[in-house]
């Protein structure tokens, strides 16, 4: 088959054996994130034409206030997901528990359970900047057919199953892994059908972007910025690195997975872990990086080897071209 004119559906099927511990549910499960992305995606790109702009004026979990499309995006995929029946538990970023599916159930036999940041960068939605969709898949480790618990979710980052996330961007695109390598779809709004754009994803090496919310500057630590300067300089071998950021952790990913570069937001001297949380946002993206080669880390180790301790825990997150977080370990010390 021309890989150019594979659909993620037929990518799932022909795949499917080498799915860890398959059995037709994650294909299920990955089939229904398709499914719910598109949903989202509509109501995304409505966004600017009908009144769904401006905050509902709740103020979520985290602490901040949510937009309409953070609910509806929250909403979207709990409901297809859980009327499906197709996970045994959902933890999502803008819920301050998680979501056991079908607890009474003692035939309700699945195996894996989802973390999700419905839609990630929503303070973009109103200017029409690219948002994104982060997803994590966890075989449960309590025993099927019970209620899950806080253990199904707490895991290490090395031991997803999947992840992914999903950029409504110029093109709306799903990127996922389930541990042998990273591959792209793009979908065609027309058909309402997600075609493998981007095969086997490598994160280049090296890379010559930074991303980071250099406002912050003044309360990172000291070899943070050291890195940061030397981003900036030129030395007879190149320019001054380009600094791009919008303030979509997905985007400025998925453009450095693309391009080659650096994403870091750091911990402040008030908030020693930084904003971003560690199972909705770091793994899943840490996972991706790793599979393309690349690499995340909380600034001395590996993401995915932090071992969670509450749902909505945060870390300083830094990932990207293989070599460029080397380099900043050096600078940080941490080599
Ligand atoms: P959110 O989950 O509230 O949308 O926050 C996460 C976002 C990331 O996508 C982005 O990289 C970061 O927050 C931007 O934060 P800041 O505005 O502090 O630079
Ligand atoms: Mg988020």
């Amino acid at each position: 088959m021309n890989i150019k004119h594979q659909t993620l559906g037929e990518f799932i099927i022909e795949n499917q054996n080498a799915f860890s511990y398959s059995s037709g549910e994650l294909t299920k499960l990955l089939n229904g994130i398709g499914l719910a992305t598109k949903i989202v995606n509509q109501e995304v790109n409505k966004a600017g034409l009908v009144d769904l702009i401006g905050e509902v004026g709740e103020i979520n979990v985290q602490g901040e206030s949510q937009q309409k499309l953070d609910l509806i995006a929250n909403k979207t995929f709990i409901d297809t997901l859980s009327k499906r029946e197709i996970v045994c538990g959902i933890a999502s970023e803008e819920e301050e528990s998680f979501i056991s599916i079908n607890s009474q159930d003692k035939n309700h036999q699945n195996k894996y359970v989802l973390l999700i940041d419905p839609l990630d960068g929503s303070s973009n939605i109103d200017v029409n900047v690219s948002v994104g969709t982060i997803f994590s898949i966890y075989r449960r480790v309590t025993p099927v057919g019970t209620p899950v618990t806080i253990d199904d979710f707490l895991q290490k980052g090395r031991d997803q199953i999947a992840a992914g996330y999903i950029i409504y961007g110029s093109s709306t695109m799903l990127v996922f892994s389930t541990g042998h390598g990273v591959n792209g779809f793009t979908l065609n709004p027309g058909l309402g059908t997600f075609y493998l754009s981007h095969p086997n994803m490598r994160q280049p090496e090296d890379g010559s972007i930074y991303s980071v919310n250099d406002a912050n500057s003044e309360f990172f630590e000291q070899g943070v910025n050291d890195y940061l300067s030397y981003c900036k300089k030129s030395n007879g071998q190149r320019k001054p690195y380009k600094a791009r950021y919008v303030g979509s952790l997905v985007a400025d990913f998925h453009r450095n997975l693309i391009k080659g570069g650096i994403y870091m937001y750091p911990g402040t001297v008030s908030d020693k872990n930084g904003k971003l949380r560690l199972l909705y946002e770091c793994n899943p993206i840490a996972f991706l990086a790793t599979q393309a080669g690349g690499e995340a880390s909380d600034g001395k180790n590996s993401i995915l080897d932090i071992e969670p301790t509450e749902l909505h825990q945060r870390t300083p997150f830094y990932t990207g071209s293989i070599n460029m977080i080397e380099k900043l370990h050096e600078f940080l010390g941490t080599k």
